[in-house]
Order: structure tokens, then sequence, then C-alpha cells
């Protein structure tokens, strides 16, 4: 009787475990990105971060003034890394693989507007 109890508990033991492992897998699985995106300023860093919190698959967002990186916690079954670029280039900044649209780009203050790195005009001559 008392081995029969003890093999129970110890059944329920790993079923809990089983259990709560599955459950922690499907809620924490948001992934973290960095990459580059141009910019100047605090301003710069405000717009390009509220741009991303306003969108609910993303957990966090911070962008760096110094090293222009951004990094950013989301979730990868809600919201690709591409469509974070996007996000981002809608806000008027360029990334190191999305471009802003030059319309974006100008309704930025001019405090914000950065050299556009790889925005080469094209030369005749
Ligand atoms: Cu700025």
């Amino acid at each position: 009787m008392k081995t029969q109890k003890i093999i129970l508990s110890f059944f329920f033991t790993i079923l809990t475990v089983v259990f709560a492992t599955n459950a922690s897998a499907s809620i924490l699985h948001d992934e973290t990105v960095t990459f580059k995106v141009y910019g100047n300023c605090e301003m710069c860093k405000k717009n390009i971060e509220t741009a991303l919190l306003k969108n609910q698959n993303i957990k966090k967002a911070t962008w760096d003034v110094k090293t222009k990186m951004l990094t950013v916690v989301y979730d990868p079954h809600m919201i690709s890394v591409d469509n974070i670029h996007k996000l981002v280039a809608n806000a008027g900044y360029d990334t190191d693989t999305v471009k802003a649209t030059d319309d974006a780009y100008n309704k930025l203050p001019g405090c914000c507007q950065y050299k556009r790195p790889a925005a080469k005009k094209i030369n005749n001559n």
C-alpha cells in the first residue's frame, strides 16, 4: 500500500514537471534580434521605439544613439524580422536591409534627417 502511494506520487510529480515545462515553453517563446537603423538623435530613438512598441507582438525595442543598433524582443510566431524592418522604415528610418520611402523620410523633423547611406544619386558623368 505504501509503495503504491510512493509510486503514484512519483508519477504525479513527473506529470507535473512535464506539464509545467510544456506550458512555459509555449509562453516564453520570445526572440531577440539586433540590426542597424540609421538615425541621429534622442528624438530618432523615441520615434523608432514608439513606432515599434505600437505593435503588440513587439515586447521591447531599444535603439542606441551611439552605435545605431536596434534591439527588438518579439514574438516570432506573430511577426517576422522582415516586418520589423518594415515598421522601422514606415516610421521614416532606413535599416540595413529596408529603406524608408522618401515621403516618410521627408516627414521627419530636420534634426532627424540622417545622412542616407545608400541613397546615391545616379551620376551620368
Ligand atoms: Cu532624430
